[in-house]
């Protein structure tokens, strides 16, 4: 596996060997520039970038140091702003000569890299285009039909990008409207996490900040790919990983990122090519092992506790009785957890889990940091808790150095929930709202990402209004949402750019381009910041820094202004035109519904490094109902109960982003680090798998879902790539392979689609071979 070795007219793999960053960054760096036309402009822009006084990544949402590099981007952000201040323009005379019917046989690199949307459009039925609409027009088109509509039967979508401002509006906008249906790209994502701290810790977000990367002995890593994900956090771990501090990583992959890095902006390391070492032991776990690998973890730190005795604990017992409820129950169903079980479930050895448990037991101070390959699954909320309880028996959180860090996706993802973009009416302040804006809060649950789908395929929702985002592409079984989202009344898409969601339309279907955050924002009262949250919790303001892409281009909080006043224009006191006008009254409006999160928000906006929210756990305070932090035991060491480890032919899918893409954005068809070029129709497979399967490298491939509920779901024409994963693990991409996923394969609680453990079986695609 180890050569150069080209599989078909546009696949070659090649193993990346070299450390992450280095000058493989720089590199793809000076393609983007180039590609998006933004030679001159960009690397100005590019110094403003995560800067206290500058705009914030529109890429990932790692923090933002309040004493920032000189150049405090990635290789990724950097694809992520050439992207959007790209030169190039969708403009009306773009769809003149295009009708749908043929933009659908583009793909989504080339719809995306086509340039940034300049006018509103309708599709027009007779002609089956996009045409140009007025601004008024539209607004008042759908303010009549969504008046027409039952409330409920209307959907609300925010992709994680969106401003603290404009998704509070949003929120309002919906609640006003009539509805709680206000899913968001969290739906899918992080979920699982706010489902499963809460319960435990009492918070609904991470409790480490930047400050404790600082002061840690040992970090636990599960599933976080961050070196493509999210790679300004290299810099820490980098830190971290000089002064000692091992790092202990659970993942199926190798991921490059995980393994060494080179700081692409320190001139010493990139001559001397000196990388750090990031990872100091590397558990390539099975994909959704890890609930069995934790408490095989848990099971060594009992038994040395036990060796060692009272005198010199291994177990933090005065912290377990002070400050924690559940343990008895816990520790007994440790106990009777056998090692057979547990080596199968996780696919790790004794002695690899008894490794990790010596290096935890040994350090003081320890970091949980994970991603998607814990909240991705059918359980991943016992496997986030399981994870808490690990840290919870040795004091982990609530001191510096220590702690849960969740890493959040979308830059603004965390922050949406801060503000009110919920579908759960009890998470927000409904005595507060009434009063200060004169909207009752209907009563009634709103719909996750994954209920939105469902009542789009049975009918009962009939519009779909998106503030960013892509969603047929973005949610699981394609195959069904995409013919009953054509179904849908109406589509309104917000958007930067253009995408397949907007061409999957519905009867009466709009695409409204807005501003990104990286351009000026001006309003009556001069120019306008807007505001996110990271993921350790801080909020950031943000100044647009170049010019819009076009002269007529609405913000979001605007568009949102003036949908709100067409469709709910009696349902609240806002002064929605005040509002837009000046975006520091709209922060006024969160400081007061939120005093204690965001009180003296517009003087505290520019706070270097951002302002904290409080955090109970932080602090050992617990609001939970136990007034304790919570030990809570999994059902079940399988993450995933529809799994059918015995029938050998099954195997599970992780679907996975590449380091070309962020989400369904795809830059190009490259993931550098994993050595694959050319093409995303890819499935990696164990040598083991392929000779198992009587396939060769390079065979094409067809993958079906191994369900049992009537539905086919299939992949055809991936390219079999010989891959160190565990055997009876592959992988592919999302969003190719979200075919394969089906809509009811989520997370139980939290209804996260459960995407890094899809059963599929393999066969060789005949025809293509
Ligand atoms: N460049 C880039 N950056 C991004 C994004 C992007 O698409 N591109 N997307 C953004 C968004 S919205 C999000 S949510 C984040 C996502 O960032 P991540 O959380 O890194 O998500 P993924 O890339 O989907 O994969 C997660 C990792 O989990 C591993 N994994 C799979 N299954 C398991 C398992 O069962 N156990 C363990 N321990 N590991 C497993 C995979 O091998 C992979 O390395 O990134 C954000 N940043
Ligand atoms: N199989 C599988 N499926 C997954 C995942 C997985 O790992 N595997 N990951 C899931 C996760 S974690 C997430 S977060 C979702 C993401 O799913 P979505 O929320 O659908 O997100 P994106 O793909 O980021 O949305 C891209 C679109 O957003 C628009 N956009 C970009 N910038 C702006 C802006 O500033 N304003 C507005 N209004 N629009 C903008 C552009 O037009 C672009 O086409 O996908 C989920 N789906
Ligand atoms: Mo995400």
């Amino acid at each position: 596996m180890s050569t150069k070795r080209k599989l078909s007219a546009d696949l070659e793999v090649e193993p990346y060997e070299h450390p992450s960053g280095g000058w493989g960054s720089v590199r793809s760096l000076a393609r983007s520039l180039a590609r998006d036309h933004v030679p001159f402009t960009g690397p100005r822009v590019l110094l403003r970038q995560n800067k206290p006084d500058g705009f914030m990544c529109v890429s990932c949402a790692w923090a933002k140091p309040a004493d920032p590099r000189v150049f405090e981007f990635c290789e990724n952000g950097a694809k992520a702003t050439t992207w959007e201040i790209t030169h190039k323009r969708v403009t009306p005379e773009f769809f003149a000569d295009k009708p749908l019917a043929e933009l659908e046989a583009w793909d989504d690199h080339h719809l995306e890299a086509a340039g940034r949307l300049t006018h509103p459009m309708r599709w027009d039925a007779a002609r089956d285009k996009y045409v140009p609409v007025g601004w008024e027009e539209a607004f008042r088109e759908i303010g009549r039909e969504l008046k027409a509509l039952q409330p409920d039967s209307v959907v609300f979508y925010t992709s994680g990008r969106a401003s603290l401002e404009a998704s509070f509006m949003y929120g309002l906008f919906a609640r006003a409207y009539g509805t709680n249906n206000l899913p968001d790209s969290s739906n899918m994502c992080h979920e699982t996490t706010s489902v499963a701290l809460p319960e435990s810790i009492g918070v609904p977000v991470g409790t480490c900040t930047l400050d404790d990367f600082s002061k840690t002995d040992c970090i636990f890593f599960f599933g976080q790919n961050v070196g493509t994900s999210s790679p300004r956090m290299l810099h820490e771990l980098q830190e971290a990983s000089r002064r000692g501090v091992p790092i202990v990583t659970f993942n199926p992959l190798r991921e490059r990122g995980l393994e060494e890095f080179v700081n692409p902006q320190a001139p010493g390391e990139m001559l001397m090519g000196s990388p750090t070492r990031i990872t100091s032991q590397y558990h390539q776990v099975k994909t959704g092992g890890d609930t069995a690998a934790i408490i095989g973890i848990a099971k060594v730190l009992l038994a040395l506790d036990e060796k060692a005795g009272p005198s010199d604990p291994v177990i933090d017992w005065n912290f377990i009785r002070e400050h924690t409820h559940g343990w008895d129950e816990f520790a007994a169903a440790v106990k009777d957890c056998e090692w057979v079980e547990i080596e199968r479930r996780s696919g790790l050895t004794r002695n690899a889990l008894e490794a990790a448990a010596t290096v935890y037991a040994h350090a003081k101070s320890v970091m949980f940091i994970y991603g998607m390959g814990l909240t991705q699954h059918e359980r991943g909320v016992e496997t986030v808790q399981t994870m808490v309880n690990l840290a919870l028996m040795r004091g982990n959180i609530g001191r510096p150095g220590a702690g849960i860090c969740p890493v959040r996706g979308h830059s603004n993802v965390q922050g949406q929930r801060t503000v009110g973009i919920t579908e759960k009416p009890d998470m927000v302040p409904k005595d507060k709202i009434r009063e200060l804006f004169g909207i009752n809060v209907p009563a009634q649950k709103g719909t996750t990402t994954v209920e939105a789908c469902e009542k789009i395929i049975d009918g009962s929702v009939r519009a779909v209004v998106l503030l960013g985002g892509n969603l047929v592409r973005s949610v699981p079984d394609h195959r069904r949402v995409e013919p009953a989202w054509r179904r849908l009344r109406l589509t309104v898409n917000i958007l930067t750019k253009l995408n397949r969601t907007a061409l999957v339309h519905g009867e009466i279907s709009y695409i409204l381009p807005c501003l990104g955050r990286i351009e000026i924002d001006e309003q009556e009262s001069g120019r306008q910041a807007v505001s996110m949250e990271d993921s350790t919790g801080c909020m950031h303001g943000s100044w647009g820094q170049v010019r819009p892409a076009s002269s007529d281009l609405p913000s979001e909080p605007r568009i949102i202004a003036e949908l709100a006043k067409a469709a709910a224009p009696t349902r609240s006191t806002i002064p929605w035109d005040a509002w837009v006008a000046d975006y520091s009254r709209i922060r006024d409006a969160i400081a007061a519904t939120y005093p204690d999160i965001f009180h003296d928000f517009n003087a505290r906006l520019w706070k270097p490094g951002g302002f904290h929210r409080p955090l109970g756990a932080r602090e050992r305070r617990w609001n939970t109902k136990t007034g304790k932090a919570n030990f809570i035991t999994p059902d079940s060491l399988a993450t995933d109960i529809d799994m059918r480890p015995e029938d050998r032919d099954i195997v599970q899918l992780i679907t996975l982003r590449s380091n070309g893409q962020f989400n369904t954005t795809i830059y190009n068809y490259d993931d550098r680090f994993r050595g694959i070029h050319g093409s995303r129709y890819v499935v990696l497979m164990h040598p083991n798998d392929i000779d198992r399967f009587a396939l060769k490298e390079g065979s094409v491939v067809t993958l079906a879902t191994a369900a049992n509920d009537g539905v086919k779901r299939e992949v055809g024409g991936l390219r079999v790539v010989a891959y160190n994963i565990p055997e009876g693990c592959i992988a592919g991409y999302y969003p190719e392979c979200n075919p394969l996923l089906p809509l009811w394969h989520h997370e139980k609680k939290a209804k996260t689609p459960a995407a890094k453990s899809i059963p599929v079986r393999v066969r060789a695609d005949v025809r293509a071979a």
